[in-house]
């Protein structure tokens, strides 16, 4: 059944005729062609690639950059729909699309020459091309100011050395963009990012193997052994840590959309199986105590809606700061979860079956948790901010 979508405060009124369009194109997508085999991609620890090239056909990676560089030219808000619609399919479409978008094509576009957004940008928006992005390393994740994978300058280029983890899309990239000191590895401002073809010598990916959450979705180590690249592999405008952080800004702020569209559709999942299944003579949903799940989630999801328009009307004027991003993603996301976890437990034993949604997605926000800052880390960022006093480190 195609899916209608949630809106109880009628957000609908604050989007533009574009913008519900948008999200509409995106929205049949999902229900045609992710909802049909997600279940499968699941269970079989598959990323569904065959469905690369028809997301760059409707232009949702990078949608928010400009059209001279062959993307959609659209505004946040409506690259906000988009990520929460993919979500409603599964966080591993969503984290493909996030990862291009946000972590591949952003970082060319903005730290890049003309001649590198020219060369890269155009085939990443197709699907042409995959990207992923190296920040995180085994023993630097949350941390990120001590990554130790070096980029040493030689007369013709840079030579690079490192391990990163946990990296989406690793193994099916074309091209890796890996942030490195250039320094001494004490100093968190020499970091600067380069654009590594994957297929340069001594650049490999291996699978991570027995993930239990995004399993739709590729999740790879990155081991760079004396890998040389050209001069011009360097992004001329990165510098230092604020970089990286920067693009990690626009992942989080797609995955504060992303995350409504997985309670959404758990949401829709609980309503409908409330409805629905009869115990004691009566359909469960006659019963105050799943009433009070569905209002729960109802109210959550309401106020997450109203807090991403506000977020992406803040981004388009340019006003948005990374502590409103932090507050949104890490809201969200909680929320998700939660939702998630309590049509988990309204399903009864159905919630447990790969038939239905909820674990799938409960699984999944476990990773969207971790990643692009674990909820505690934007817990510190937040505290950070009201009390201007640094929990982290020394
Ligand atoms: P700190 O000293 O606070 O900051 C260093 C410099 O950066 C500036 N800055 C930011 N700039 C832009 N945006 C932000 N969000 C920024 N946060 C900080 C800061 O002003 C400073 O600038 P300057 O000019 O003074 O040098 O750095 P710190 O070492 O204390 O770390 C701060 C902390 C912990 C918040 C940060 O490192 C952090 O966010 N850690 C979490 C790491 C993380 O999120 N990793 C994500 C990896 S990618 C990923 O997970 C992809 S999943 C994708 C998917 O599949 O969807
Ligand atoms: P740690 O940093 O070791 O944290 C462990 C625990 O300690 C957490 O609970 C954390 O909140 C807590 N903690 C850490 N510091 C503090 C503190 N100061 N105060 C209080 N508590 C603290 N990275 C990339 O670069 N590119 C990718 O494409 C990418 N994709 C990913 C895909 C998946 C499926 C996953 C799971 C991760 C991905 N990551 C990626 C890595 C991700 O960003 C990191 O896992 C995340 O930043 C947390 O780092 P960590 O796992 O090393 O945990």
């Amino acid at each position: 059944m195609p899916f209608e979508g949630v809106d109880f405060y009628e957000t609908d009124l604050l989007l533009s005729e574009e913008e519900r369009a948008v999200r509409d194109t995106v929205r049949r997508f999902v229900d045609d062609e992710v909802m049909p085999i997600i279940n499968e991609c699941y269970i079989e620890g598959r990323f569904p690639k065959k469905l690369v090239p028809v997301m760059g056909e409707l232009g949702l990676y990078g949608a928010n950059l400009p059209e001279e560089y062959g993307c959609a030219g659209l505004n946040n808000v409506a690259y906000g729909l988009i990520m929460q619609e993919l979500e409603r399919g599964d966080s591993g479409i969503r984290s493909f699309a996030s990862v291009q978008g946000a972590l591949v094509m952003y970082p060319i576009y903005t730290f890049g020459s003309e001649e590198q957004r020219k060369h890269w940008l155009p085939k990443l928006a197709t699907g042409e091309l995959i990207g992923c992005f190296g920040l995180t390393e085994p023993d630097f994740g949350s941390d990120p100011g001590g990554l130790i994978t070096t980029a040493r300058e030689t007369d013709d280029g840079w030579l690079l050395n490192g391990a990163k983890m946990w990296i989406t899309s690793g193994s099916m990239a074309d091209v890796a963009i890996v942030w490195a000191k250039t320094g001494r590895l004490d100093d968190q401002g020499s970091i600067r990012g380069f654009i590594v073809p994957t297929d340069t010598d001594g650049f490999s990916a291996k699978d991570q193997k027995g993930k239990l959450s995004l399993r739709a979705s590729d999740t790879s180590e990155l081991v760079l052994e004396d890998v040389r690249v050209p001069k011009d592999a360097l992004l001329p405008n990165t510098s230092g840590l604020k970089s990286p952080l920067m693009c990690l800004n626009q992942a989080r702020y797609g995955i504060a959309w992303g995350a409504v569209g997985a309670a959404t559709a758990c949401y829709d999942e609980a309503l409908s199986y409330a409805r629905n299944r009869i115990q004691f003579g009566r359909p469960i949903g006659g019963f105050q105590l799943q009433q009070a799940r569905l209002a729960e989630m109802l109210t959550e999801i309401t106020k997450a809606q109203l807090l991403n328009i506000q977020l992406g009307r803040l981004k388009d004027q340019g006003k948005v700061t990374p502590q409103q991003v932090s507050l949104a993603k890490r809201n969200n996301v909680n929320m998700a979860t939660e939702c998630a976890r309590e049509t988990r437990r309204l399903l009864g034993a159905n919630g447990i079956l790969v038939e239905y949604q909820a674990m799938r997605h409960m699984v999944n926000l476990e990773s969207v948790y971790t990643y692009e800052g674990t909820h505690d880390v934007h817990t510190l960022i937040l505290g950070q901010w009201a009390t201007g006093l640094n929990a982290f480190g020394e």
